[in-house]
Order: C-alpha cells, then sequence, then structure tokens
C-alpha cells in the first residue's frame, strides 16, 4: 500500500529556499518517513521570478501571495523561508489553517512576535497541528552524536562552552546593504542571524539553558551603497547608500543554569573566514571541539583513557551508527551543509507521521530569542548582567 502523502507550501526561494528544497526533494528517498511528501507550491511577490524558482527546486505550482498558499487543499505543510519581518504572520495565520509548520531561524525579530508565535504553536498542538524552527545544525551528525556523549556523561561535569560563527562577507564596505542590514526587516545582525545558530547548538548539545549573558554589539560599517555585489551581499538595486541599522558583530558570555560558563562570538567581519562555526566542551572528564569546516569529525578528549597515551583524538562520524547516517553512504564517504537540512526536514515529517511535536518547538526558538534580546539589553546597558 502506498504512504498518505503530504504537500509541502514553501515561502521565500532565496539562499535557504533553495536549500530546503534540495531537503524536501530528497528526504522521501533517502530516509523511511511514515508520510510521504509532495512539493505542491511555492510563493512569492514577483510571478516571474517566482516561475523561475519553480522550475529551478521542482515545485509542482506558484503562488504570488502566502495567504493564497496556506488556502490550498493540496498543502499540510507551510516552510516558511523568508526574511525574519514576515515569519509570525505566515505562521500564525498558517498555524490557525491547521497547517504544520516549519519556520526559518530566527523565529521571530522580537520576542513579543516570538511569544505569540509559540502561543499559537501550543494551541495548535492541542488540535494536533505540529511546528518546529530550522535550527539546522543541530543536524550535523557529529553534533548529535556529541550531544550523546554529553548526555551519557562522557565528558562529566560542565565547566566550560566556547562557540564562535565566524564569516567574512561584509568586510568589503563597498558590499552593498541588503535586508539582512535592516532592522525592519531581519530584526538583528550577526546576532539573530548567526549567533542564533550557536546559542541554539551549544545548549543543545550541553542539554541545558543560558540562564542570563553580558554583551557586546559592533556595526563597523554603518552604511552601504544600495545596489552591486553577489551572493549573500547581492543588492537589488536602488542609488545611493543606505543606512546599516543592525550589528555586524556579536561578542557575549553567559551562564548555563545547571552550572557552566559561556563564551560566544558572532561575526561578518572574521576576514578569510566564510562559515566557520566552531563549538568546543570542556567538562570534568572530558572534552569535545567540533569545527563545520570539518563537519564530519568531531574532536574527543575521553578523560577515562589512560594518561599516557591520552589526547584529543579525532573520531570521523561517518559509521552508520552516528545520527542519521545509516541511510546515506558507506564509512568514510562525508556528508555537507546540505544533508543538515533534509535530516531537519527527516525529523519534522517524521514527527508529522507520527502525531508527535518535532523539536526544536516554537517555544525552543521563543527561548534563544530571549538569550538573543538579552544580549542586545546588555549591550545598550554597557555590557551589563542580564538575566535571560
Ligand atoms: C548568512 O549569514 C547565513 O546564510 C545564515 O543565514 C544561515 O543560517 C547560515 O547557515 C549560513 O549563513
Amino acid at each position: 500500500m502506498s504512504k498518505a502523502e503530504l504537500g509541502v507550501g514553501m515561502v521565500g526561494y532565496a539562499f535557504m529556499g533553495a536549500v530546503h528544497s534540495q531537503a524536501w526533494r530528497t528526504v522521501n528517498h533517502v530516509f523511511d518517513l511514515p508520510v510521504g511528501v509532495r512539493l505542491a507550491a511555492i510563493a512569492g511577490r514577483d510571478p516571474v521570478a517566482v516561475k523561475s524558482a519553480a522550475e529551478q527546486h521542482g515545485w509542482a505550482s506558484t503562488e504570488t501571495d502566502w495567504r493564497a498558499l496556506i488556502a490550498r487543499d493540496d498543502v499540510q505543510i507551510v516552510d516558511i523561508c523568508t526574511p525574519g519581518d514576515t515569519h509570525a504572520s505566515i505562521a500564525i495565520a498558517a498555524l490557525a489553517a491547521g497547517k504544520h509548520v516549519i519556520c526559518e531561524k530566527p523565529l521571530a525579530n522580537s520576542v513579543s512576535e516570538a511569544a505569540d508565535m509559540a502561543a499559537a504553536a501550543a494551541d495548535a498542538a492541542s488540535r494536533g497541528v505540529r511546528s518546529m524552527v530550522a535550527f539546522n545544525y543541530r543536524r550535523v551528525p557529529a553534533l548529535a552524536y556529541a550531544r550523546s556523549l554529553v548526555a551519557a556523561g562522557r565528558i562529566g561535569t560542565l565547566h566550560h562552552v566556547r562557540a564562535a560563527y565566524q564569516q567574512d562577507w561584509l568586510v568589503d564596505p563597498a558590499a552593498p546593504l541588503t535586508w539582512r542590514m535592516q532592522k525592519e526587516r531581519a530584526g538583528s545582525g550577526a546576532l539573530g542571524d548567526i549567533a542564533a545558530h550557536i546559542v541554539d547548538a551549544a545548549q543543545y548539545v550541553v542539554g541545558d539553558v543560558l540562564s542570563g549573558v553580558s554583551g557586546l554589539l559592533e556595526t563597523f560599517v554603518s552604511s552601504r551603497p544600495l545596489s552591486g555585489g553577489s551572493g549573500l551581499s547581492a543588492a537589488s538595486g536602488g542609488v545611493g547608500v543606505g543606512d546599516v541599522t543592525v550589528d555586524d558583530a556579536a561578542v557575549f558570555f553567559g551562564r548555563f543554569a545547571q552550572g557552566g560558563i559561556a563564551t560566544f562570538e558572532a561575526t561578518r567581519f572574521a576576514t578569510g573566514r566564510k562559515n566557520a562555526m566552531q563549538l568546543e566542551i570542556y567538562g570534568s572528564g572530558g572534552g569535545i571541539r567540533f569545527d563545520f569546516e570539518r563537519m564530519n569529525e568531531l574532536q574527543f578528549f575521553d578523560g577515562a583513557s589512560p594518561d599516557e597515551e591520552n589526547g584529543y583524538r579525532r573520531v570521523l562520524v561517518t559509521e552508520p551508527t552516528h545520527p542519521y547516517l545509516g541511510a546515506w553512504w558507506p564509512p568514510g564517504h562525508p556528508l555537507g551543509y546540505e544533508h543538515t537540512f533534509t535530516h531537519e526536514l527527516r525529523d519534522f515529517v517524521t514527527a508529522v507521521g507520527s502525531g508527535e511535536d518535532p523539536s526544536p518547538s516554537f517555544a525552543d526558538g521563543l527561548q534563544v530569542q530571549k538569550v538573543l534580546d538579552a544580549v542586545s539589553v546588555s549591550a545598550s546597558r554597557g555590557s551589563g548582567w542580564v538575566e535571560v
């Protein structure tokens, strides 16, 4: 008997839309899901551009208004890949219409929007409608494995977390202004875009939440040209210059609720670092180090090994017994960035198909938003301590 199939409707088709599309096309064919998925429709305001995106990424049809997408009978899942200023309205409307929702990070542009989304998600869950926030780095097999090591007590009592997310795509002052540098669209800069990832990843791996932070935000280049550039810094047009109204970099430290302290650095100005996401975890009985540039590896120091032969050892996380890997290639055949999205959809669709709530929930997204907000408040008060 063939499986039931859920129609997916996606809003947005830029970088995240492209990578999510790839994952939607793949997830059915790699993992054995309780329900199938179909790429029903994609929505975007520009009719020509959305049509060409649909053809390129394999969507069956298009809409130019997300409300029409949500209203369709052949759409049961709504995937939100738009800038943060539209997340709350799309997600809340979709949940009210009984559609399961997966939403890109950060969940929203403010704590109050995120709280509204979490409340709508809790209400929808009571009606069997599921939601998830898309923190894809949780689905790096090496990080999922790191979490299991910490949970199994292999590093003992947590002392330190050192997390960094470094990019360099804004170091050139001639890089143009885009929505990612506008507070009303993106909410914040490096803070919401990439610190959100390392806050989520750190909390996920250690299995605890930050209880307070102290931070500093910096904007190195305060105005930028309105057109030019390529890739993430491509602007769609305009003349002259516009103001950058978000942070270019965020640094902060924090304390975990159950003990252990952490430092975080998120920047778009780390010259030469393209997408360097790093996490180090040190406990009384061991340590773990991860670098996304070597995402198939984990460095593990096992304090239980004899001193004379001990040191950080490189664990190649490609064995089928590691999280997510059984469905892919034989040992030693590594995965890449895009697989993390296939894994997140695997977990989302599995939960939806099994009638369970996926993780991370909108409530988890709200908690990350509270951490980001506490960093902003701290920075605005000269870096004083702020409870989360
Ligand atoms: C841009 O900084 C960006 O695309 C983020 O928005 C993504 O979440 C991250 O995975 C890569 O960098």
